[in-house]
């Protein structure tokens, strides 16, 4: 008899239309928080905050309960969502650019507070939906359309490195950062969005995974080259690995 070994993820509303563009991770991402909704069996209990930015788009793929929050707000609210029910599996699902530009206050507090709560980041190093300005990952030299001859450091100040920054609140449980740019890659993604999830459930406190992640669109490159330049330019400035991890001495 034969043996499925792969199949959209339950957690997936099926009959949607795919509306990321070519080559964006957003989709490869999603999938992979269904795939570990549907392993750690928690498609019915969980509440998902997204905010703006193409990260919004969540809500079409993604069958469970959803809220959206305005920009940068998605950690303000999965607290309170969490606080009221304890019992419910939150999470968020952001940009770089909403979790850690207009959102930073939110995002920092919420892992100072130690809140039992995951968040997800994309950080494609751009607002993407907006049309390509620069955000806080923005690489140094990076053109934009807020950067026409690229991010300075006089000008603009340096990029953030978001999972290092929240690996050092003191609330945090778990901090990694994985990149989508190679086959390996995406399983070891998995294992961390996977790990983050089991230690909300354990109740070990606020779990992180930012998830270098492409826009081929705003930064005019076909899907190929895209993946190139997470490898060759992001991912020696974002550098994969785990920065905090409560259960393991890093
Ligand atoms: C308060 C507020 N300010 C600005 C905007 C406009 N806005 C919508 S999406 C977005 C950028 C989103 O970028 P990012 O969070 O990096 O997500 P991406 O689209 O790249 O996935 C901005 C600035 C808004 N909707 N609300
Ligand atoms: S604009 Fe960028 S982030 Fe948004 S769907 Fe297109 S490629 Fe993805």
């Amino acid at each position: 008899m034969a043996t499925q070994v792969f199949k959209v993820p339950d957690s997936i509303i099926k009959d949607m239309t795919y509306g990321f563009c070519p080559g964006c991770d957003h989709g490869v991402a999603i999938r992979l928080v269904a795939e570990c909704l549907d392993e750690l069996g928690l498609k019915e209990n969980a509440i998902t905050a997204t905010s703006i930015g193409c990260s919004v788009c969540l809500y079409d793929y993604l069958d469970v309960d959803s809220v959206e929050a305005p920009h940068g707000r998605a950690l303000a609210e999965a607290t309170g969502i969490k606080r009221a029910r304890p019992d419910k599996f939150v999470f968020t699902y952001q940009g770089d650019g909403d979790f850690a530009s207009i959102g930073l206050g939110e995002s920092t507090h919420a892992a100072l507070r130690g809140e039992n709560i995951t968040a997800i980041c994309i950080n494609n190093t751009t607002y993407g939906m907006t049309g390509g300005q620069l955000g806080p990952t923005t690489l140094l030299g990076q053109v934009t359309t807020t950067s026409p001859t690229g991010r300075n450091v006089e000008y603009y100040g340096y990029p953030i490195r978001i999972a290092e920054h929240i690996a050092l609140c003191e609330g945090t449980a778990y901090s990694a950062r994985v990149s989508l740019d190679s086959v390996a890659n995406i399983r070891k993604a998995k294992q961390a969005i996977k790990k983050a999830f089991e230690y909300q459930l354990k109740g070990l406190g606020f779990s992180f995974v930012e998830i270098l992640s492409t826009c081929p669109t705003n930064w005019h490159m076909t899907p190929q080259k895209a993946h190139d330049r997470v490898r060759d330019d992001m991912m020696k400035v974002f550098v994969p690995g785990v920065y905090k991890d409560v259960l393991q001495k890093v």
